[in-house]
């Protein structure tokens, strides 16, 4: 039986990870977010923001200010009461990952889970002092203890095929032509910039209850600022930390990332829907670190032009090095002198 157990238990050990992860999902119960049309949530102000950046400038042409923060659609890109699976996935990625969890994990995990617990109480039963007083005396088998090292090798080799490709796939290298957005963890609320866009970085910060219940978004997880990325574009993050490590994370991208102080971590997402979807930092980070949530809003191309413009950046950047591009990314001192101030 020996044997037998080690890749048993690391099946089993496989099966536990894979609860837990299922687990962390949906380790907060959020409020369920109600029904929504589109009318404009508190934080940002739809006409206002236009005028208060320093980017009111050339770059940006008349009109654009045409951006209302989204609902988000109940029951999507944020948890459920009493879930016990993944959020829906929207980026393939995520597809690719849920598919791998739920067609070959689970249903092996369960298959083999019973099928040792039945051997047991099959032996328990059979073999119990009373109905067997006279025990067998064999200690050896060759044949049967090549089946039970043979058949758990061929079973890890299935699941190593699809396993490797997933993890190649996330670990894939952007492409040319990928948003990139520099994401800053800080004690407590998240940072981000677009480079490119000459968008400075803004900061983002939770709603309180009140502000959230206004907005019709889940409290908690709802933010003033929200990252904002157009559908069916890879995104590119370059993940840093200002201070201590934080993690960024959106379950519904299959996204999670470290950041550290002192390092560029770089990861990917591609959001094939329109949404609304949350996250939240899952590195310990401090005494506010269940209050740093994550907002990303994918919005139409045309839409996120428009939300580019409004905040004073370039949809079609990179922008070149000119005067314009400085004055575009003045405003990140703002943002960053913040956690200085707080201490
Ligand atoms: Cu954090």
């Amino acid at each position: 039986m020996k044997s037998l157990k080690t890749p048993v238990i690391k099946v089993l050990i496989a099966a536990a990870l894979s609860l837990g992860a299922v687990g962390a999902g949906h380790a907060q119960t959020a409020a369920t977010a109600p029904t929504a049309a589109n009318p404009a949530p508190v934080a940002a102000p739809v006409e206002a923001p236009v005028a208060v950046p320093a980017a009111a400038d050339a770059a940006s042409p008349a009109g654009d200010a045409t951006y209302v923060p989204m609902k988000p659609t109940p029951g999507v890109g944020q948890p459920v009461d009493r879930g016990i699976d993944f959020q829906p996935q929207v980026s393939p990625i995520g597809e690719q990952a849920y598919w791998f969890n739920h067609v070959m994990l689970l249903p092996i995990i369960t298959i083999i889970s019973l099928f040792v617990l039945g051997l047991l109480l099959w032996v328990i039963f059979r073999y119990r002092a009373r109905a067997n007083p006279v025990p067998s005396k064999t200690t050896h088998n060759t044949f049967i203890e090549i089946v039970w090292t043979a058949i758990p090798v061929l079973i890890l080799a299935v699941i190593a095929v699809p396993s490797i490709r997933l993890l190649a796939a996330q670990y894939e290298p952007p492409k040319k032509d990928a948003l990139t957005i520099k994401v800053t963890g800080y004690q407590w609320y998240w940072g981000y910039a677009y480079p490119d866009q000459g968008i400075g970085e803004y900061v983002s910060k939770m709603l309180t209850k009140e502000q959230a219940d206004a907005a019709g978004e889940p409290h908690q997880l709802a933010v003033d600022n929200r990252m904002v990325v157009p559908v069916g574009r890879q995104v590119k993050l370059i993940v840093t930390g200002a201070d201590v490590i934080h993690s960024f994370a959106v379950p519904a991208f299959w996204t999670k990332m470290d950041a550290v102080p002192g390092r560029a971590n770089e990861t990917t997402f591609t959001a094939n829907k329109v949404g609304v979807y949350y996250g939240q930092c899952s590195e310990l980070c401090g005494v506010d670190h269940g209050y740093m949530p994550i907002a990303v809003e994918v919005l139409p191309v045309d839409k996120w032009e428009a939300w580019v413009r409004s905040k004073g950046g370039n949809p079609n950047g990179p922008v070149v090095e000119t005067a314009a591009a400085t004055t575009v990314s003045a405003p990140a001192a703002a943002p960053a002198a913040l956690p200085a101030a707080k201490n």
